[in-house]
């Protein structure tokens, strides 16, 4: 059935709830077909609430299974309640008492992976935002927060291993075969950090203890073929939970912390109170199996959904606009901790590189929205990008502007003002205002207004007065439902560079770099006693998420990339020589004129290769073009066909240019190190498969140096690259389809090798890829019921594969909404990330545009639409 029209629902409407639920007791009775879920809730009237209803709304599902009502122990008949389409209004309760309501459920055919369902053989559950309501009707907002007891029943040699929340208090046999486990969390919390699983599982077991000398013990439960993969997932735990109590002084609480890992998960992990569950591949890794990229995605999400315990599970949202006081403060701590744990220079590019691609183009589409969004549909839609990492460059610019003891000293006023609470952003805001006694009211608006502000910034200088002056104004483009902005608080991290490639001072102090506040649209800097007009080292760290508008000379960058002190910056602008170049090629590609290579950017990466002193990884990066989702993001109108032309003839003439510094850094580069998921060892098999990349340019060298690779590989990050590489390059193409076979060979058993491998040809730009993809869809290992797959293969393709899914002829549009609409009635949310590329149709040029246009509209169109896709669709056309 469609979802009727979706109601929004806006932040000005909150209003605290009519009552509370003190505890909840939980019996899950586990059965083949279905689950008989029985609940007590010892309810109470909410002393802030000017409410006198004596009805009791309660969430619910369409799917559950009413079996009986009662209230202190009293039986309710039909005329005492009534169901709605989204709970159920219970017509009268005391101020106190304990309802009791029993439902039945069906795990085994819920494949929206909301509320309790089966992945494989084992049974788990995930609740946020709303997913507690299919499992029993329940008052499922985050500011309802509750003591949970939980009981699990389950036939023992199918399930011997039961788990909630909390620590267990008893377990025993049934009959029949059956036994129980019933468990307790005593912190109180929201229904969406509920969780339970039950399978048969192995665990591997460590401890940690704590800085108080707490001894924890540290459990990671998965299917016993993928033992041998949990000891990084292990490792970044102990880090991530040493680093907590250093960095932010915060220990953890329970006496055990557990993680289990299942197939089908709709995200990476979440952070249900001591029972973590995480998709496969957010915490499986292993050398053979697994790349560079994943070990450091398993670190990452780990140490995320762990932070999360203090910020998000001890303080919460008070209701679901608040979702980044959690998101963006978390994802802040985890890219801290990997900053610390690797590079921070090169964690910081990936960062920014990330948020400039992926969340600028969110902000400049029709699903804009501010960091604190005012009105949603679907809330699972406002889990982006936007919420998640704006949402952290806004804490990350709170953090610089109070200094590193401010900041720890607000976030522990934070933490201890609202333990146990569910809060606001403004709360949070607050407590860092009130320690440092800045005033932040200004700043708020990175909360409240949406869109990528743009500061313009000239530069004068005045030879006689030796001054030197940067002007800079600051705008914001109209995003939905926001015409007219307001002015940004915009710190803007500087520095002079002068002839020498030195540091001027600043200031009397001596400075050499400095924050300047820009807080109007129109503000200048001057500086004395500037002997000669330097070159601005401008934003700085990427101080703010702005877009910086500078008109720089390509010899200026050149000279920041080689000089400037700031590493950042000194990647960026090699980027912005970079997007010089090809954005003349670009503009030559599309008027058909013959592309002309730029010799300087040839000049400045043979340099790179050339010089041994630099940290491999940095070179990587810096030999990296703009990639072209991110030369769709700048670009007005999204030309793919001469973008990715411009691109590729750029590559190649790089790569025929510096052909054999290529090679030498490649020999270079090989060494048979015992593979270490560790800084130092990414970082030159990055450069390593870099080079290879520009290499596969070169056809006498290229096929047979990646063919080699993929034979000699001893990890997964070589094996990957090689593969990736032959299926990219049609001179290859015999040794690809070699490669292809041998990798689906060996990796037959590994449901995330195999995934990669899917991805892998999903994403190769060479012609026919839809026909590619409509293959592999009958391949084994595929299945669109399994969110890791549908992504890898699906979402890849239409996403990070350009040229194939913008074929003129519209096929890949077409492709994308059979697609959309067989995941539509499966599982909304993954069907609703899947819109993402059509909502874009207006930054392509015709026909696409028009095609993309007509694809949208026949989603719309489509009869059973459920609101996740609703929404996405309806504010796109
Ligand atoms: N909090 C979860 C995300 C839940 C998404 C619900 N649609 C994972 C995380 O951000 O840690
Ligand atoms: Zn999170």
């Amino acid at each position: 059935m469609r979802d009727a029209t979706p109601q929004t629902i806006y932040l000005k409407d909150y209003k605290v709830p009519e009552f509370l639920i003190d505890k909840t007791n939980l019996v899950f009775d586990l059965n083949e077909d279905y689950c008989r879920v029985s609940s007590s809730l010892a309810i109470r009237r909410n002393p802030a609430s000017q409410s006198s209803s004596a009805s009791l709304f309660l969430h619910g599902g369409k799917d559950l299974d009413l079996q009986c009502i009662e209230v202190d122990d009293c039986p309710l008949n039909d005329d005492q309640y009534q169901r709605t389409e989204d709970g159920l209004i219970i017509n009268h309760v005391p101020d106190n008492a304990v309802i009791n309501i029993e439902v039945l459920i069906k795990p085994h055919l819920n494949t929206t992976m909301m509320g309790l369902y089966k992945s494989r053989t084992m049974y788990c559950t995930q609740c946020e935002a709303e997913g507690f309501r299919n499992i029993t009707f329940y008052l499922d907002r985050p500011d309802v927060m509750s003591e949970f007891t939980t009981k699990l029943i389950a036939d023992k040699h199918q399930f011997p291993v039961l788990l909630s929340n909390g620590n267990p208090l008893d377990q025993g046999e049934l009959d029949n075969g059956r036994h129980f486990v019933t468990w307790h969390d005593p912190f109180k919390k929201p229904a969406y950090l509920f969780a339970l699983v039950a399978g048969d599982l192995s665990v591997v077991e460590d401890s940690f203890t704590t800085c108080t000398n707490r001894e924890i013990l540290l459990q990671i439960f998965v299917e016993s073929k993928d033992l041998n993969k949990c000891d990084h997932a292990m490792l970044s735990l102990k880090k991530s939970m040493r680093w907590d109590e250093q960095t932010y002084g915060r220990e953890y609480d329970l006496d055990r912390f557990m993680i289990v890992a299942v197939d089908d998960f709709n995200m990476g992990a979440m952070e249900n109170k001591g029972l973590n569950i995480f998709n496969t591949s957010a915490v499986l890794a292993n050398p053979k199996t697994t790349t560079d990229a994943a070990f450091q995605r398993v670190e990452g999400i780990v140490a995320h959904e762990y932070f999360h315990n203090w910020s998000g599970n001890r303080v919460t949202c008070r209701d679901w606009f608040q979702l980044s006081l959690k998101e963006g403060f978390t994802v802040y701590r985890d890219s801290q901790f990997s900053a610390d744990m690797n590079s921070s220079v090169v964690k910081r590019i990936e960062d920014v590189s990330y948020l400039r691609t992926y969340q600028f183009a969110e902000d400049a589409g029709p699903m804009s929205h501010p960091v604190q969004p005012d009105a949603y549909m679907e809330i699972n839609n406002f889990y982006t990008l936007t919420v998640y990492e704006k949402g952290a460059e806004v804490v990350g610019m709170i953090h610089s502007l109070l200094g590193d003891a401010k900041f720890r000293q607000g976030s522990d006023l934070y933490f201890s003002r609202h333990d146990g609470q569910a809060v606001t952003i403004e709360e949070f805001v607050s407590a860092m205002e009130e320690v440092s006694g800045l005033d932040l009211k200004q700043f708020r608006r990175w909360y409240k207004q949406s869109g990528t502000p743009v500061v313009n910034v000239q530069s004068s200088y005045d030879a006689e007065a030796k001054t030197y002056s940067l002007n800079f104004n600051q705008s914001c483009p109209t995003t939905s439902g926001q015409s007219h902005k307001k002015p940004f608080f915009i710190p803007i991290k500087l520095g002079l560079v002068d002839a020498n490639g030195q540091d001027l001072p600043l200031n009397s102090q001596g400075d050499q770099s400095i924050v300047f506040s820009l807080y109007s649209n129109s503000q200048t800097l001057v500086f004395e006693n500037i002997q000669q007009p330097p070159v601005p080292s401008l934003l700085r760290g990427f101080s703010a998420p702005i877009k910086l508008d500078y008109n720089y000379t390509s010899d200026e960058l050149a000279h920041l990339m080689a000089h400037d002190s700031d590493g950042f910056n000194r990647w960026d602008a090699g980027q912005k020589l970079s997007l010089l170049v090809l954005n003349r090629l670009i503009d030559d590609a599309k008027a058909k004129r013959e592309l002309v290579m730029d010799q300087q950017l040839i000049t400045v990466f043979g340099e790179l290769l050339k010089d041994h002193s630099l940290d491999p990884a940095m070179v990587n990066l810096m030999l990296q073009l703009p990639s072209e989702a991110q030369l769709h993001e700048q670009a007005e109108t999204i030309y793919v066909d001469a973008i990715h032309g411009a691109r590729e003839f750029a590559r190649q003439s790089i790569a025929t240019a510096l052909q054999e510094q290529l090679v030498a850094t490649y020999k270079r580069l090989t060494d048979n190190q015992d593979y270490a998921p560790e800084a130092q060892q990414i970082g030159r098999r990055s450069l390593r498969n870099c080079v290879l990349g520009y290499l596969m340019q070169v056809e006498t060298v290229g096929p047979e140096l990646a063919w080699q690779q993929f034979n000699d590989a001893s990890n997964m990050t070589d094996k990957a690259a090689a593969l990736s590489a032959l299926v990219n390059c049609q001179a290859a193409d015999s040794y690809a389809v070699k490669a292809l076979h041998a990798f689906e060979q060996d990796y037959a058993d590994e449901t995330l090798a195999m995934n990669l491998w899917l991805q892998i040809q999903a994403t190769s730009k060479l012609n026919n890829g839809l026909e590619r993809v409509k293959d592999l869809m009958g391949h084994p290992a595929f299945s669109i019921n399994n969110p890791n797959k549908a992504r890898s293969l699906l979402g890849a393709f239409c996403s990070a594969n350009p040229v194939n899914f913008h074929h003129q002829d519209g096929s890949g549009y077409g492709f994308l909404q059979q697609q959309i609409i067989a995941l539509n009635a499966l599982n909304p949310q993954v069907a609703a990330r899947l819109v993402t590329p059509l909502t874009r149709w207006k930054k392509l040029p015709e026909p696409n545009r028009q095609l993309m246009r007509d694809a949208l509209q026949q989603i719309s169109n489509h009869k059973g639409l459920v609101k996740d896709i609703q929404e996405i669709v309806t504010k796109s056309l």
